[in-house]
């Protein structure tokens, strides 16, 4: 019995910034899924698929859970997030000890009465033991009956306890996926995010919400992967932000995308980046479903 293989679709679900994409990225040993300091980075549902003899947790990270439904665009990553709770076998909730608040009570109250949910107070090296305890207590009162883990997902301090924890509620099955697979994504898929992680760690304020990228061509030319992409803005005057004095920024921007492409895809990369308006397109469902945001 305890021989039998498992496999299992496990969600990262939680408030934005607690370090969902961070945790996935290091359960996977890639970096699939980006990650920024900035909350709703994540836009899209993604799969991180871990494969070893005895397991295969495929892993969902999902968009921080955030009340702001304003946009079309937060309400379709609140609806990415919320929908993957009842579809998986194990739900883990990640929540930042620092901060445990009443956006955190109401993803609590979300979660379904079994016990293939996990409460993860992740970021742990950010705060002395000492006053880690009675974050614990306050939990434990908050959400009984709950396993808690503390892990440092940026550190990788307990993981190996976070998977067998995630394992043992996994069902005996076969494996979904070939060993080799690490995501369900395209290639194409990653190389936009990549882009958009760089804008979102280099560009302030709202500039980074107000931002899309989509990957325009995509083409394997002997040993150099050539891709050129457009980085889509909701005003002119982002545009000029966005390109800097004398395209600067873009060209930065651009080189930083290329060395982690390149690293993921293991060769030459030539990137080429541009910017266009689509005035006010994350409120418009339309513009949302050309730019790939449409429901799994
Ligand atoms: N100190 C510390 N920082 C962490 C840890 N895990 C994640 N972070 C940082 O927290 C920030 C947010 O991490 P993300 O992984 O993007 O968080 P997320 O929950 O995916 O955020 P959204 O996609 O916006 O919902 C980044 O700056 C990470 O480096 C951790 O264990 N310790
Ligand atoms: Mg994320």
């Amino acid at each position: 019995m305890t021989d039998a293989f498992r496999c299992g679709f496990v969600a990262l679900i939680g408030k934005p910034n607690t370090g969902k994409s961070t945790l996935m990225n290091a359960l996977i040993g890639e970096k699939l899924s980006i990650t920024a300091p900035r909350p709703q980075t994540t836009r899209h549902q993604i799969l991180g698929i871990r494969t070893t003899e005895h397991c295969q947790c495929i892993f969902v990270d999902t968009p921080g859970l955030h009340r702001d439904q304003k946009k079309a665009i937060n309400r379709y990553m609140n609806r990415a997030a919320s929908s993957v709770i009842d579809d998986v076998d194990v739900v883990c909730v990640l929540l930042d000890p620092r901060r445990i608040d009443n956006e955190d009570r109401a993803v609590l109250e979300r979660l379904p009465a079994h016990d293939r949910v996990l409460l993860i107070l992740n970021k742990i090296d950010t705060l002395p033991k000492q006053a880690l305890l009675p974050v614990i207590q306050k939990l434990a009162e908050l959400a009984p009956d709950r396993e808690i883990i503390p892990v440092s997902a940026l550190k990788r301090d307990n993981l190996d306890h976070l998977v067998e924890e995630i394992e043992k509620r996994l069902p005996i099955g076969v494996p979904q996926f070939p060993d080799d697979q690490l995501t369900d994504r395209p290639m194409r898929f990653i190389v936009a995010e990549i882009v958009r992680e760089k804008l979102f760690r280099r560009l302030t304020q709202e500039l980074p919400y107000a931002l899309t990228v989509s990957v325009d061509h995509y083409q394997q030319d002997k040993d150099l992967l050539r891709i050129s992409a457009t980085i889509w803005v909701e005003r002119k005057s982002q545009k000029g932000i966005i390109i800097g004095k004398g395209g600067q920024q873009l060209k930065q921007i651009g080189s930083e995308a290329r060395a982690d492409i390149e690293r993921l895809a293991g060769q030459k990369v030539f990137l080429q980046l541009w910017v266009k308006v689509r005035e006010g397109w994350s409120d418009d469902e339309q513009s949302l479903t050309a730019f790939g945001y449409t429901d799994q």
